[in-house]
């Protein structure tokens, strides 16, 4: 079998799109940290829109810990097939934007370099939310936490994706080359501005001589990214094959949507963006809110839920309609109403497409994948919102049955009594939740501050509406309780 790499990229069916542009002329203009699945059908695709007009922004990708995407694409010469799949079928197209691969513990002087050279002008991250070292409740650096911990004590090179970032800026310094721009493409609420307080934490115990010099002069613009991408399975890899007539060792399969928000402030240039179908705005939070809340809110209720449920994946989910409604009308009446957007944005029709890309059949998306890490995630997904209602005075009972779902779940043990695979780097804290009541349960899980902060954990309203929800899982059962609750 003939594996894609450049030699053979020429024998791609002609149906399917290859790189527009020379690809031998590319040169790396973007470091991205975090070279999985979510970037290479994402970002990477709007990068290869864009090499056609520049072929300065090639893609170094760089892994932080594994080295599974190097020895997949590397042979590949980094070509790789995003699949898009639809109800009209399985559409592939063979990227190049990413010419280069690193993997950092591996080859950290390479990355060295790369973070110091002048041609790079943005350094873009998707390390995913616990990749950022912090407190999720107050958006602040945890010192404490190993790798920082690690980073803050070494002479040598760092392991975590913000010891990087300030390694990379410091050498920059000490050159007298310009500060990178840092794109932050991860589901975090004002990413940019989170990242920029995150790493101006670490700055401050690194090289406190510096922290005004970091305060004016790096920019950390924030990014709404949206693209559901399931991880990839073999039956995937089968389907590219049949379509390209190549093996390919990694490829990523994704849905058609796809939305790219980006705050634009790149003091060293960016590419043309906005010629491929990026909004470039001047504010993005309302972008971010409206996709963290409505999406990923969603997303978080329906996998826990729905792993209870049995349901496998979320296009399962939807099949239920009790569950269906409950996720439409959590949107709309206890989400919506949290929002202001411009008026250009039709929040009610954003919710039917959610609705509609949450039922596409022809993707494989795992409850247990979306379900890991919720530690991380609660907060701007579902506990943000929550606080806005009861500012308001307003109810907010399907949100909390969501963070019940998430409790319910986390507490490792299905309804069959089998044990959940519970990932999450908290998972050592859900362990020691002792089998009490539903009340004694809820009161042990709001204590976990770096989740849930001070303030919920004393409503009243908001503790007894969350102890209800988990009762009712506990002696119903999930099926049952999303039927009642939708
Ligand atoms: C999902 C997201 O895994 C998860 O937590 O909610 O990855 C989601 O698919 C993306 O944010 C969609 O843009």
């Amino acid at each position: 079998m003939t594996r894609l790499s450049a030699a053979t990229l020429g024998q791609v069916p002609s149906s399917v799109q290859t790189p527009a542009y020379d690809r031998s002329r590319v040169t790396v203009g973007i470091v991205h940290l975090g070279i999985g699945a979510f970037h290479r059908a994402h970002m990477a695709a709007y990068v290869d829109d864009g090499l056609a007009d520049d072929l300065s922004w090639g893609i170094c990708g760089v892994s932080l810990r594994s080295a599974t995407t190097k020895t997949a694409l590397a042979p590949q010469d980094g070509l790789y097939a995003l699949g898009v799949q639809s109800s009209d079928g399985l559409s592939p197209r063979v990227l190049g934007a990413v010419t280069e691969l690193l993997v950092a513990p591996d080859e950290p002087e390479t990355l060295d370099q790369r973070l110091a050279d002048s041609n790079v002008r943005i350094v873009s991250l998707t390390v995913t939310e616990k990749g950022y070292c912090h407190d999720p409740a107050t958006g602040r650096l945890n010192a404490d936490h190993p790798d920082i911990q690690h980073d803050l004590n070494t002479d040598g090179f760092p392991k975590s994706a913000i010891g990087w970032l300030a390694y990379g800026l410091l050498t920059r310094k000490a050159a007298g080359v310009a500060p990178f721009t840092i794109l932050s493409c991860d589901n975090l609420p004002s990413n940019g501005a989170t990242l920029k307080q995150v790493l101006a934490d670490f700055v401050a115990l690194k090289a406190p001589a510096h922290t005004a010099w970091f305060e004016a002069e790096v920019a950390c613009p924030s990014s709404m990214v949206d693209r559901i991408v399931p991880a990839t399975s073999d039956e995937d890899r089968d389907a590219i094959h049949q379509a390209t007539g190549l093996d390919d060792a990694w490829p990523v399969m994704t849905e058609p949507f796809s939305q790219f928000v980006v705050e634009d402030r790149f003091p060293l240039g960016r590419p043309n963006w906005e010629k491929h179908s990026v909004t470039m705005a001047a504010d993005v939070e309302p972008f971010e809110r409206m996709k963290l809340r409505m999406l990923n809110g969603s997303h978080s209720t329906l996998a826990y839920l729905g792993y209870l449920a049995g349901d496998e994946t979320v296009a399962d989910t939807m099949g239920d309609p009790a569950f269906k409604a409950l996720i439409g009308t959590m949107m709309s009446d206890e989400i919506m109403p949290t929002l202001s957007m411009p008026d250009a944005i039709d929040l009610l029709a954003y919710r039917d497409a959610l609705l509609e890309r949450f039922s596409n059949t022809s993707l494989k998306h795992r409850t247990w994948q979306i379900a890991m890490d919720g530690s991380q995630k609660l907060p701007q997904r579902l506990l943000g919102t929550i606080s806005d209602r009861l500012a308001s005075g307003k109810p907010f009972d399907r949100l909390a049955l969501g963070v019940a779902g998430w409790m319910r779940y986390a507490l490792g043990t299905d309804e069959q009594g089998q044990p959940i695979d519970v990932r999450d780097p908290m998972a050592d804290a859900f362990k020691q939740i002792d089998t009490g009541s539903a009340d004694d349960r809820v009161r042990q899980f709001l204590a976990l501050e770096p989740i849930f902060g001070t303030t919920l954990p004393a409503n009243s309203l908001f503790v007894e509406t969350v102890c209800a929800k988990l009762h009712q899982l506990q002696t119903l059962g999930a099926r049952a309780t999303i039927k009642a609750n939708a």
